[in-house]
């Protein structure tokens, strides 16, 4: 009876430990072609334990189509997110989203979708239509009239999946200590960074490089 009872204390105490090491700050600065800092590049990072975390809470965002953008150009969107593409300009965009081909980080069927936005008419307010983002993985945005607009949606079931900043950094929070991989991804190239192993002690700061030229620096 009392031998049950310790394997019993044994096996909780086992599953507590986990979540008593998760106090990990980490920074990640993401590095261009150039050695400048890349803003916009998605930093996954997955603890080596396979420890998962609870899905992020779903959100309602917003892409305009402004002046021949997609404004944010790249977003990070919890799975489940509901994005609502609002065209700004006066003439017609015709929205495409499309899954990329990321075959490791990109597992699940993303459906794509396609939405034609009338341009905004003088005293109207602008067309949108809503998106439902069902399945983890990396969407890219174009339109069908202008070649030249590029826009980017990584839906993430990890809250360990963050955009960086203009100064190229990354900030997550709650991690494990441990080993990990750090992966990035970036809308101007698609072929994924190799991932980088790292790490995780309670405050980590790196600076990853990479080969990526961005198509335009954000001014
Ligand atoms: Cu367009």
């Amino acid at each position: 009876m009392k031998r049950t009872n310790t394997s019993a204390w044994l096996m909780a105490a086992a599953t507590l430990l986990p979540l008593a090491a998760q106090a990990a700050t980490v920074q990640v600065t993401v590095l261009g072609r150039d050695g400048k800092p890349l803003a916009d590049a998605v930093v996954v990072i997955e603890p080596a334990s396979g420890a998962k975390p609870a899905e992020p809470t779903p959100v309602s965002a917003v892409i305009s189509q402004q002046k021949m953008q997609f404004v944010p150009a790249t977003s990070v969107l919890p799975v489940g997110s509901r994005v609502t593409f609002t065209n700004l300009d006066t003439w017609e965009h015709h929205v495409r989203g499309v899954p990329a081909g990321l075959a490791s980080l990109n597992p699940g069927t993303q459906p794509g979708f396609e939405l034609r936005l009338d341009g905004r008419a003088e005293g109207k307010s602008p067309a949108s239509a809503e998106v439902t983002l069902d399945k983890a993985g990396a969407v890219q945005l174009g339109c069908h009239l202008h070649g030249s607009m590029r826009g980017f949606i990584f839906v993430a079931d990890s809250p360990w999946t963050v955009v960086t900043d203009a100064n190229g950094t990354a900030t997550m929070q709650g991690l494990p200590e441990g080993a990990a991989k750090v992966r990035v991804v970036h809308a101007d190239q698609l072929l994924e960074v190799t991932p980088v192993a790292v790490n995780i002690t309670p405050v980590t700061a790196l600076s990853l490089p990479t080969q990526v030229q961005p198509r335009r620096r954000r001014p």
